[in-house]
């Protein structure tokens, strides 16, 4: 068996990618779909629901799929620096295929307003971490307006090679179900990840590959909701901050994704968001970040409503790991931490009391 060296090697000839040129890679791609067996909404119901569990990528979530091939392009045009806008994911990535291609990365971050474990990945990897006094948005707005002035190559989405990495993820899901499923759900910030796995879907049925699509479901966090608000937000706020967004970049590809596919878009309160990510944590030992647990939120409010009906297959896109986000899992965890003794009687103790 040849060993899996990452989604350009494996999807190269769907890919803007020549033989020649040097691959950037971390063997990103590949990641599980797994079914949920314990969720009450799900067993009592004739459906299949399953995760792709994105969160276990290289950084920890679905950008490395579009950083693969971004920072590869990029190198084979001769760039000598990326940068990005992030709300933390995207600089994760960014910094990681940078370090990996021996290039610079330059990372805008809304200075407080990004998970923990992000700005370590970020840092660790050598980015130069420049946090703005202001929104993701406004980051975004900055990086199009310096880019046009520096030597630096743009890694956000709007680089359509990060949606030509991305779309290989609806590949995936397609060849381990053996078919599209009916329904995809997922959290929706600026919207390349949905218009990325629509590009994906459409791809492998126009090849005969699968022979239906997906009603596309986008879900965003109540205060950050431009897609339900019909218009951009300008003061976005959430707990899910990955998807602190106002000004979704794919603006318009994604009520086109919401039109061809037939879909919707729906919000989530931010207790939702968080108690569907617990759910997933404790019924399933899936552990994924607040944002991507919009998805799995949505999909069983759905599933509840009937809107999503009995007898379909269904696939919640989990978008990034759990342990980006330590300190939002630690504040709502409801487990119990037990002080005892460092003694064998204090131990049973606090065991025998503990025992459901
Ligand atoms: C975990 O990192 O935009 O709708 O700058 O990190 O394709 O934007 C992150 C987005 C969902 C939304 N879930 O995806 C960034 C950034 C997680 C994310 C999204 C993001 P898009």
């Amino acid at each position: 068996m040849t060993p899996y060296t990452g989604l350009i090697d494996r999807y190269r000839r769907r890919l803007p990618i020549s033989d020649a040129v040097r691959i950037i890679s971390l063997c990103e791609g590949n990641t599980p779909l797994i079914r949920l067996q314990n969720i009450p909404e799900v067993i009592e119901r004739d459906v299949k629901v399953y995760v792709k569990y994105e969160g276990l990528n290289p950084t920890g979530s679905f950008k490395d799929r579009g950083m693969t091939v971004a920072v590869t392009k990029a190198v084979e045009e001769g760039s000598r620096a990326v940068i990005c806008a992030s709300t933390g994911n995207t600089s994760a990535s960014a910094a990681a295929y940078a370090a990996r291609a021996g290039i610079a990365a330059f990372v805008l971050i809304p200075e407080g307003k990004i998970a923990l474990g992000k700005l370590a990945q970020a840092m660790m990897a050598g980015a130069v971490v420049l946090q703005i006094r202001g929104n993701f948005d406004a980051g975004m707005r900055l990086v199009k307006e310096v880019a046009a002035r520096a030597p630096v190559t743009i890694v956000n989405s709007i680089n359509p090679y990060r949606l030509q990495g991305q779309k290989t993820a609806a590949f995936e899901i397609i060849e381990a179900l053996g078919r599209a499923p009916d329904f995809h759900c997922i959290p929706v910030g600026n919207a390349g990840n949905i218009t990325a796995h629509w590009m994906g879907y459409q791809e492998y049925a126009r090849d005969g590959v699968a022979k239906t699509l997906p009603r596309m479901c986008g879900y965003q966090a109540s205060g950050a909701a431009p897609f339900l608000r019909g218009h951009a937000v300008d003061d976005p706020e959430t707990v899910a901050t990955a998807i602190r967004i106002g000004h979704p970049q794919s603006w318009d590809q994604a009520w086109q994704v919401n039109k061809e596919s037939q879909g919707w878009f729906d919000e989530l309160s931010d207790e939702e968001i968080l108690a569907s990510q617990k759910l997933l944590a404790e019924r399933e030992g899936i552990f994924c970040e607040p944002a991507s647990a919009a998805s799995v939120g949505g999909a069983l409010r759905d599933l509840a409503s009937a809107k999503i009906p009995a007898g379909s297959v269904v696939v919640c896109t989990l978008t990034g790991h759990g342990l980006k986000d330590p300190d939002i899992a630690i504040r709502q965890s409801s487990a119990r931490r037990v002080n005892v003794d460092a003694t064998l009687a204090a131990v049973e103790r606090a065991i025998m009391d503990n025992m459901t």
